[in-house]
């Protein structure tokens, strides 16, 4: 079965999904092998692979050793047309519609093509919607664009619609990775009535309150990164939610 549909058949079944998301520039050479063993024994859904901006080049190396230790499911979550990578089993093929940036609406997409027809990972079409999170993160900063303003849940849900009405197959709110307030709650619940394909919520999210205030609001699929790495919560406790 390939990633989206596995990704739709539990959205349908309203069961939860969290992705764990692993950024190779937050790590050395010799801590994925160990990271992967460590996080493939707990109940993840998909690990999200990738940034923003990768300084290190250590994305193949990461891959190879979560491949190689896991069973989980390896999705791109790519800064640029050099993420693309076979090892990978899909890679969220992100259109950053709430920016205005025609490079990131459809230009790397153009460049990317033969890369993924020669890695032949599965494309999943994905309207990225970047939230005001109370600081400039490297998303912003990278793709020059301008946030929805967190006070602004139905520029977010006009946005998310006009995205699934294009054919997009995933909704995702990031308030961007270690931002300072995640997505809120509000905006979720807002979104979450105006479209009818899975959402995807991640960018801040600190604590498992927090996390289960999402649940609630309409998340679909749960993004955490930071706050793992950081040790600022606790996997066990994570995972206890989506059981
Ligand atoms: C970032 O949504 C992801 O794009 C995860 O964010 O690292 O803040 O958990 P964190």
């Amino acid at each position: 079965m390939d990633i989206y549909s596995r990704i739709h058949e539990k959205f349908s079944q309203k069961r939860k999904q969290l992705a764990v998301l692993v950024d190779p520039d937050k790590h050395n050479l010799s801590d994925f092998e160990p990271l992967a063993k460590k996080l493939g024994s707990y109940p993840i859904d998909y690990f999200l692979i990738g940034g923003s901006l990768l300084s290190k080049d250590l994305l193949d190396e990461c891959l190879e050793a979560f491949k190689k230790h896991t069973q989980i499911p390896l999705i791109i979550f790519p800064g640029g047309v050099l993420q693309v990578n076979e090892k990978a089993d899909a890679l969220l093929f992100l259109s950053l519609i709430s920016g205005r940036n025609p490079d990131l609406l459809i230009g790397k997409h153009v460049e990317s093509v033969p890369y993924i027809l020669k890695a032949q990972i599965e494309p999943i079409a994905t309207g990225y919607i970047l939230v005001d999170g109370g600081s400039i993160t490297t998303a912003q900063y990278i793709s020059n664009t301008l946030p929805v303003p967190a006070n602004k849940p139905e520029i977010a849900a006009l946005t998310a619609k006009a995205g699934e009405m294009l054919g997009m197959k995933l909704i995702y709110l990031d308030a961007g990775s270690g931002a300072l307030r995640s997505v809120p709650v509000e905006m979720i619940k807002t979104v979450k009535k105006w479209i009818d394909i899975p959402l995807i919520v991640g960018g801040g999210i600190k604590t498992t309150q927090d996390l289960r205030e999402k649940l609630e609001a309409g998340a679909d699929i749960i993004v955490i990164g930071t706050a793992l790495e950081e040790g600022i919560i606790r996997l066990e406790d994570v995972v206890e939610l989506f059981q």
